[in-house]
C-alpha cells in the first residue's frame, strides 16, 4: 500500500511556470509528486478522499529556482566598489590582477567550514523567498584543490539544506596569476584535470566558461566544451557580457543548455540560440550593479522564441544581490520584461535552463512538488513590489520546508 501523504491546496490563483490560470485551482500533491491540477469548481468530494486540505486561498507558484549563482566564496569586494563609485572601471580592475582574482586569493585561504559559513546567510535569504532549487558555480579557486573544494561545500548545501543543489564546474572564469601569460596552458588544466576530476567525483552537472577579454577566448571556451562533452557534462557560457566576442553561437552550436548575461548579443548569436534550443538567461543585478547601459536584445529573443531566464548572478563583484524577487523586479524595470515573463524566468525557463525542465519549474500532474504559496492577490505582485515577505508557504518535494 501506498503510504506517502496526500496534500491538497484549493481555490489557489495558479502561475502554474508557463501562465496564470483565470479560474480558481486545485493542486493535488501525493508524496513528492504532483498528481492533479483541475479546476477547483471541477473537483469533486470523492476526489479529495484521503486528502488532507493545506490552504484554501492564496497564489501558487512552482518553487522558485535561481539558475546562476556564485554564492559560494570568500571575502568581499567593498572596497571595489567605493572604488568603482570614484571612477575606476571594473575591466580595468581586473587587468590589474583585482576583481575576481581578489576573490580567489581569499577564497584559497578560506576553509570549506569557513566557506559554508559564509554563503550561508545569502542561501537563507534566497529560501526565505521562496528558492527551492539553486545553481552553485565554483570559479574563484582556479586550481584543481580549490575548485573541487567549492564543489564540495556545494556538495553540503544539498545535504544539509532544504534546498536542490545544480553544480557547475566554472574552472574557467579568470587566469590565475601562475598561469600568467600562458592561458592555453591553464586551458588544457580546466580540461585535462578539473574537469576529469569533477566529473569522476560526481561534483558537477555542468561547465561554465567566462568568454570574453578579460577572461578567455572563443577557441579556448570551445576547447572546454569537448572537454566538458567527453566527460558527459552539459554546458553554458558567460557571454556577451561586457564585448560581442561570438561566445554565445559558439556555445548554442555545442548544445549549451544558456548563456548568461548576453548584454551585447547579436542577431546571428540569438538565430543560433533559437536553433539549439539554448535558454537566456538575464542577469539584471550584474547589469545594474556595473551601471552598465547596453541592454540584452529583448525584442530579438522574443521574436526568434528564445526561453529567458532571470537569476541572481550572486557574486562578491557584480551582483552581491542575494534576492530573486529584486531580480525579477529589476528584469522589469531595467530590461522591460513583462511580469509573466519575469516569472517564467525564474520558474520554467529556469529549470530548463538547468536541463531540469522534465522535472522541476513547472506545476503540473507527474512534475515534483515544488511549490510555493503567496501572500499576494495576483501573481504580477511578485514582480511588481519589493520588501514586504509574502511567502506563505515553501513546498520542497512535497514538504513544508522554511528557509532553516
Ligand atoms: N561575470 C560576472 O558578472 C561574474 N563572473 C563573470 O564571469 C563576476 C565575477 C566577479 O567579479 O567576481
Ligand atoms: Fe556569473
Amino acid at each position: 500500500m501506498n503510504m506517502a501523504s496526500r496534500q491538497a491546496w484549493l481555490g489557489v490563483r495558479l502561475f502554474d511556470g508557463a501562465m496564470q490560470h483565470e479560474e480558481p485551482m486545485a493542486v493535488l500533491v501525493e508524496g513528492d509528486t504532483i498528481r492533479q491540477v483541475v479546476q477547483a469548481q471541477d473537483l469533486s468530494e470523492a476526489a479529495l478522499e484521503g486528502y488532507e486540505i493545506v490552504a484554501r486561498q492564496g497564489v501558487m507558484t512552482p518553487g522558485l529556482i535561481d539558475c546562476h549563482t556564485h554564492v559560494v566564496y570568500g571575502g568581499n569586494r567593498a572596497a571595489e566598489f567605493e572604488a568603482r563609485l570614484e571612477g575606476a572601471d571594473y575591466k580595468e580592475i581586473a587587468r590589474r590582477g583585482g576583481g575576481i582574482l581578489s576573490t580567489v586569493r581569499q577564497t584559497r585561504a578560506a576553509s570549506e567550514e569557513e566557506l559554508f559559513a559564509a554563503a550561508l546567510p545569502r542561501l537563507r535569504a534566497l529560501m526565505a523567498e521562496g528558492v527551492t532549487t539553486i545553481e552553485i558555480k565554483s570559479g574563484y579557486g582556479l586550481d584543481l584543490e580549490t575548485e573541487l573544494k567549492l564543489l564540495r561545500v556545494a556538495r553540503r548545501v544539498a545535504e544539509e539544506l532544504p534546498i536542490r543543489v545544480s553544480p557547475t564546474l566554472l574552472g574557467a572564469h579568470a587566469l590565475p596569476p601562475e598561469y600568467a601569460g600562458r592561458s592555453d596552458d591553464y586551458i588544457a588544466l580546466v580540461c585535462e584535470e578539473m574537469i576529469p576530476a569533477a566529473a569522476e567525483a560526481r561534483l558537477a552537472d555542468a561547465v561554465d566558461v567566462f568568454c570574453e577579454s578579460i577572461a578567455f577566448s572563443v577557441a579556448q571556451c570551445e576547447r572546454v566544451f569537448e572537454a566538458a562533452a567527453r566527460h558527459g557534462l552539459a554546458i553554458k557560457g558567460h557571454t556577451e557580457q561586457l564585448s560581442n566576442l561570438g561566445g554565445s553561437a559558439m556555445a548554442a552550436r555545442h548544445g549549451a543548455l544558456s548563456v548568461d548575461h548576453i548584454e551585447y548579443l547579436d542577431e546571428a548569436g540569438v538565430a543560433a540560440m533559437a536553433a539549439s534550443g539554448t535558454v537566456a538567461t538575464l542577469l539584471p543585478g550584474a547589469f545594474y550593479f556595473l551601471r552598465e547601459t547596453q541592454r540584452p536584445p529583448i525584442a530579438l529573443l522574443r521574436q526568434y522564441g528564445v526561453p529567458m531566464a532571470v537569476a541572481t548572478d550572486v557574486n562578491p563583484g557584480t551582483s552581491p544581490l542575494s534576492s530573486i524577487l529584486l531580480m525579477m523586479n529589476m528584469a522589469c524595470t531595467l530590461f522591460q520584461l513583462t511580469p509573466t515573463e519575469a516569472l517564467r524566468g525564474i520558474t520554467a525557463n529556469a529549470a530548463r535552463a538547468l536541463g531540469l525542465g522534465e522535472r522541476l519549474g513547472t506545476i503540473a500532474p507527474g512534475m515534483q512538488a515544488d511549490l510555493c504559496l503567496w501572500d499576494v492577490e495576483q501573481p504580477a505582485e511578485l514582480a511588481y513590489a519589493f520588501g514586504p515577505a509574502r511567502l506563505r508557504q515553501r513546498v520542497l518535494a512535497g514538504e513544508m520546508r522554511d528557509a532553516a
